[in-house]
C-alpha cells in the first residue's frame, strides 16, 4: 500500500510513519512536508532510508496532483498546530490549514484516493470545569482561536467534499497529545527542557485550565482503526479518560524531575485561553474496538521526560528561539 502523510516530520506525523513502520512492513511510505519551524528531518531518524521524502508544500497543487495520484491513502497531519502563533499571526494557518486541506481534498478528489484528516477536539470551544458532559461527535463546532477555527473550517471542507462530491474520507478530533518529538514551544516540552536548563516552567494564569492527555502512539493506533474500520463520511474522537490540569502536570514533572513541586512561574495568561478539553470516545471504542495502550499518565511522562534528556540533539536547535518568542510576549506575573 503506497501511503502519502502529510505532515510527516512534524510531531505526531513523524511518530505515525515510525509506528507504521514498525507495525506494517508492507507499507510505502512518502512524506510530503514544507520543514517549516515545526518540522525536521532528524524526527525521521533511523527510517529516512525506507520511506521517500519529499520536501513541499501542502498547497502546492501541482506537487500534490502527483504525489496523491501515486498514492492508494492520504493521511494528511501537515497543519500550522500552535495556538500561541496563531494569536500573534493567524495567516499561515489560514493559508495551511485551510488552503492547504483544500488542495488535497481537490486531489484526492480527482484521483478517487481514500483520505483520512486529522484534527483536534478544540473545533469543539471548551467546557466549564464541573459540565458533566464531554465532547462527542454530535457536539456542535465552537472554536476559539485561529487555529482551533482554522482546523474547524477544514474539517467542514471535508465534510463537503464527501458530501458533495463522494470523496471517500473520515475524519478523527482527538485530545492533546504527549511523547517523544515534541516541538518544545507545546506545554509539556517546554517545561521539561527549562527543568533540564535550570529554567522555573511557566505556567500561563492558574493554571486550573484542563487537557485531556493522550500518548501520541495511542492517538495513532486510533487513526489506523478509523483507516481500517471505519465508515467513509464519518467522524470519530480519539481521546484516553487523561483529564488533568495544568499546574498538576507542571507538579508530576517537577517532582518525576527531582524538583521541587512549587518551583515554577506564573506568567502572562493567554488571550481567550479555553478552560477545559475533555473526550467522550465512546464512539472508537464499540464501533471500532480501539483501546489506549498508556494508561497511566505520570509513567508516560517519565518516559517522555527521560526521551527529552536522552534526545538533547533533537530540541537544542530549536529552544533558544523558541524561549526568545516567549519572552517578548509572556511575563511573569508572580
Ligand atoms: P507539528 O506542528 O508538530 O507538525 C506539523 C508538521 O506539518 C511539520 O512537520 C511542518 O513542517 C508541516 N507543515 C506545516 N505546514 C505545512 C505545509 N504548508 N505543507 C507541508 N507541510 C507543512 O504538529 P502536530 O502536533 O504533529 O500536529 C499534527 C496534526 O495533528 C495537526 O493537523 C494538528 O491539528 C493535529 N492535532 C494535534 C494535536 C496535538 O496535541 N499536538 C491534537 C489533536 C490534533
Ligand atoms: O508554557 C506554557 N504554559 C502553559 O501553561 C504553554 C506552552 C502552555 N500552557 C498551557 C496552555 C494550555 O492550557 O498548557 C496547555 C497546553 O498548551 P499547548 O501545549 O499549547 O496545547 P493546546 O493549546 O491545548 O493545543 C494542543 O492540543 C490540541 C496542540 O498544540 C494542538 O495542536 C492540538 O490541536
Amino acid at each position: 500500500m503506497q501511503i502519502l502523510v502529510t505532515g510527516g516530520a512534524g510531531f505526531i506525523g513523524s511518530n505515525f510513519v515510525h509506528l507504521t513502520l514498525a507495525q506494517r512492513p508492507d507499507a510505502q511510505i512518502t512524506v510530503l512536508d514544507a520543514l517549516t519551524y515545526a518540522g525536521t528531518k532528524a524526527s525521521l531518524d533511523g527510517v529516512l532510508d525506507k520511506i521517500t521524502f519529499v520536501e513541499g508544500d501542502i498547497a502546492d497543487a501541482e506537487l500534490v496532483d502527483r504525489l496523491v495520484g501515486e498514492a492508494d491513502l492520504v493521511v494528511h497531519f501537515a497543519a500550522e498546530s500552535h495556538n500561541d502563533n496563531s494569536l500573534a499571526n493567524p495567516w499561515p494557518f489560514v493559508q495551511t490549514n485551510l488552503i492547504g486541506t483544500y488542495t488535497l481534498l481537490e486531489a484526492v478528489r480527482k484521483h478517487n484516493v481514500r483520505y483520512h484528516h486529522v484534527s483536534t477536539d478544540e473545533v469543539y470551544g471548551d467546557l466549564e470545569l464541573d459540565d458533566p458532559e464531554r465532547f462527542s461527535e454530535s457536539t456542535p463546532y465552537n472554536p476559539s482561536s485561529p487555529y482551533s477555527s482554522t482546523k474547524a473550517g477544514s474539517d467542514l471542507l471535508v465534510r463537503a467534499w464527501v458530501r458533495s462530491f463522494g470523496v471517500q474520507a473520515t475524519i478523527s478530533n482527538c485530545s492533546n497529545n504527549y511523547g517523544p518529538r515534541q516541538h518544545v514551544e507545546k506545554f509539556i516540552p517546554r517545561q521539561i527542557t527549562n527543568v533540564i536548563d535550570g529554567v522555573r516552567p511557566k505556567l500561563y494564569g492558574a493554571g486550573l485550565n484542563v487537557r485531556d492527555w493522550i500518548h501520541v502512539d495511542d492517538h495513532n493506533t486510533g487513526v489506523w482503526a478509523i483507516i481500517d474500520r471505519g465508515q467513509i463520511g464519518e467522524t470519530y474522537l480519539i481521546g484516553a479518560d487523561g483529564e488533568v490540569n495544568n499546574v498538576t502536570v507542571v507538579r508530576d514533572i517537577l517532582e518525576l524531575m527531582g524538583k521541587s513541586a512549587g518551583d515554577f512561574d506564573h506568567v502572562t495568561d493567554r488571550a481567550g485561553h479555553d478552560l477545559r478539553y475533555a473526550i467522550d470516545s465512546t464512539r472508537l471504542r464499540t464501533e471500532l474496538g480501539w483501546e489506549p495502550q498508556y494508561r497511566d499518565f505520570r509513567s508516560g511522562l517519565q518516559a517522555t521526560i527521560d526521551w527529552y534528556k536522552d534526545n538533547e540533539a533533537w530540541w537544542r536547535p530549536m529552544k533558544a528561539e523558541t524561549e526568545a518568542k516567549y519572552a517578548s510576549t509572556q511575563q511573569v506575573v508572580q
